[in-house]
């Protein structure tokens, strides 16, 4: 009896667990975002992101759910492995250094060679997140949707005059 109660118990009140991966360029932010995240709702203090290697780990837990973040680093030779996470994620979330105007082009090029085009994570929720909005010199996330309208009709130009 006390092992069917506990068993019961144990049904009743576990949680749910999502794994959400944070990607994008080197330097968008990815590591600050995460040690914030942390300190939010882990209550413990953020590292300081330059003291963390390239890749970051958190778990966050919310009343009926456990939030496992993974940073999986932007660096060139980090972004051969963000595929190998994305059959398991939940959720993606794609930052943008919002105030890097001169990396946008390679920042869009990443995204949709790397994120797009991966069958899998058009399954999952996808969050764009333009970082860094409190600089003065940041786009809006409207000036970066726009931004990458211009970059991906170039792209579709490019393709279409390439096949001619
Ligand atoms: N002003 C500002 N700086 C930020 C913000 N997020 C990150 N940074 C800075 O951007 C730089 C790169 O951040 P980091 O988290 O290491 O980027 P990562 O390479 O994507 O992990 C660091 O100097 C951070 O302090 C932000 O929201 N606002
Ligand atoms: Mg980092």
């Amino acid at each position: 009896m006390y092992h069917l109660l506990k068993g019961l118990h144990e049904y009743l009140t576990r949680k749910e667990e999502f794994s959400i991966i944070i990607i994008g360029l080197d330097g968008a932010g990815k590591t600050t975002l995460l040690e914030k995240i942390k300190t939010f709702y882990n209550d413990t203090p953020g590292l300081d992101p330059s003291k963390i290697g390239p890749t970051d780990l958190g778990k966050v837990s919310l009343p009926s759910t456990i939030l496992s973040f993974f940073d999986l680093g932007g660096q060139r030779g980090m972004r051969s492995i963000w595929h190998r996470y994305y059959d398991d994620c939940h959720a993606v979330v794609y930052v943008i250094d919002a105030q890097d105007k001169e990396r946008f082009g390679e920042g869009w090029e990443v995204f949709a060679d790397s994120v797009l085009s991966s069958p899998r994570i058009l399954n999952v929720p996808l969050l764009l997140l333009a970082n860094k909005q409190d600089t003065s010199t940041s786009m809006s996330a409207t000036e970066i949707r726009q931004d990458y309208e211009v970059w991906d009709h170039h792209r579709r130009d490019s393709a279409r005059s390439g096949r001619m």
